[in-house]
């Protein structure tokens, strides 16, 4: 049985490729970080899996790293462990660089000093593009050349782990991938991003009949946006290759965030403009307005494809909510 390692078990991602890992006969060792109040509500469901060990653990600390790493010598490594807010990396700018850079430094090493053979997935970021495109015959998008010029403190450590994974690949032969992933969604999305404030906000709207507004920042950014689900089927594919690279995940379609309002609005058959206020609180100071990638090297060497549309994608959060609220 093959063990694998996850940071970031009780977040979005973690939670499904725990259990994508699990259905494939792995052992899955997530890795937790202590809290004084329970955070299991993603992972409860499957918390008694008998192929399932939860570590306390945290990224920021060296000596657990090492610890946990000598301990299982795991078969592959998966890194979703983040501060992923973009929105809070510019009050944590701190915070978010020893979580999100040397925290992945500390694996690194860890695996370069105890456990060579473990292959190392990195969660990157197309918001390590920043406002950089790549132009052609017209059309502006983001794939693995375009030259990454990020706009956040939270892009920023990404962009620098980023480079530490091609590091430690080049010079000490590590197995290390980073998935550059573009915006991803799901039911279990965090209540703080904008298309599960959205959601969240019209399921109760709907069932509890508030008379709350909406408050949002920027609507006329784009976002390449998929189903969670479908792309951390992609960080497994990308530790089973015989090589180690680096890989766009995206749907290839962009939205702005108006269009993915307009649509969950519909649903109902309400207009937006009757709830939502502008609040510049949710403006950012430096903001990413396009991103749209290009996910050709993923379709043709790893053979994975998109499979869940915006408009399901949309439908699936809304239909959960609901069911929650
Ligand atoms: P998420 O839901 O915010 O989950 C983040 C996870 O990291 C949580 O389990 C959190 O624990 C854990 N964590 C935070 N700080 C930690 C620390 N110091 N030590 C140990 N664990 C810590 O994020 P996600 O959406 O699943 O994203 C997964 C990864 O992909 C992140 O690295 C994110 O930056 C990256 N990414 C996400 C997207 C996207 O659209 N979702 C796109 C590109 C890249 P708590 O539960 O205790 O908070
Ligand atoms: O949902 P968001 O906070 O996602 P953002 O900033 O694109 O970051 C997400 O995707 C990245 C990949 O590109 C990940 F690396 C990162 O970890 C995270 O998962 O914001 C999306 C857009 C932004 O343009 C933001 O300014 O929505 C705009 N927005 C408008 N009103 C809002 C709000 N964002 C949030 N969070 N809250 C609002 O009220």
């Amino acid at each position: 049985m093959r063990t694998a390692l996850v940071t970031g078990i009780t977040g979005q991602d973690g939670s499904y490729l725990s259990e994508f890992l699990l259905d494939k006969d792995y052992k899955v060792v997530g890795l937790q970080r202590r809290s004084s109040s329970n955070n299991f509500s993603r992972i409860k469901h499957f918390l008694n899996h008998p192929n399932l060990i939860i570590e306390e653990y945290d990224l920021t600390d060296p000596s657990t790293t090492n610890r946990i790493i000598q301990k299982y010598q795991p078969e592959e490594f998966y890194n979703l462990a983040a501060q992923s807010h973009v929105g809070t990396s510019f009050d944590q700018p701190t915070t978010t660089f020893e979580i999100n850079s040397v925290g992945v430094i500390n694996i690194l090493e860890s695996i370069r000093n105890f456990s060579s053979h473990t292959k190392f997935y990195q969660a990157s970021t197309s918001e390590m593009f920043g406002r950089n495109y790549t132009l052609k015959d017209g059309k502006k998008y983001q794939d693995e050349n375009t030259t990454m010029l990020p706009q956040s403190p939270y892009g920023v450590a990404k962009l620098a782990s980023y480079h530490m994974v091609q590091i430690y690949r080049s010079s000490y032969n590590i197995f290390g991938c980073s998935g550059i992933l573009f915006n991803h969604e799901s039911p279990r999305r965090g209540e703080n991003f904008v298309t599960r404030k959205i959601t969240k906000y019209l399921a109760n709207l709907i069932k509890n009949k508030t008379s709350e507004k909406l408050y949002l920042g920027n609507l006329d950014s784009y976002r390449d946006w998929g189903h969670a689900k479908d792309y951390i089927e992609a960080m497994y594919l990308m530790l089973q290759q015989k090589n180690p690279s680096d890989y766009i995940i995206a749907t290839g379609e962009t939205h702005s965030v108006r269009e993915f309002l307009t649509k969950a609005f519909e649903y109902f058959n309400l207009d937006y403009n009757n709830y939502v206020v502008i609040d510049p609180k949710f403006y950012r100071p430096s903001e990413v307005d396009y991103l749209l990638g290009d996910p050709s090297k993923a379709k043709s060497i790893l053979g994975w494809n998109n499979k869940i549309s915006f408009n399901e994608l949309i439908n699936d959060m809304i239909i959960s909510d609901l069911n929650n609220a």
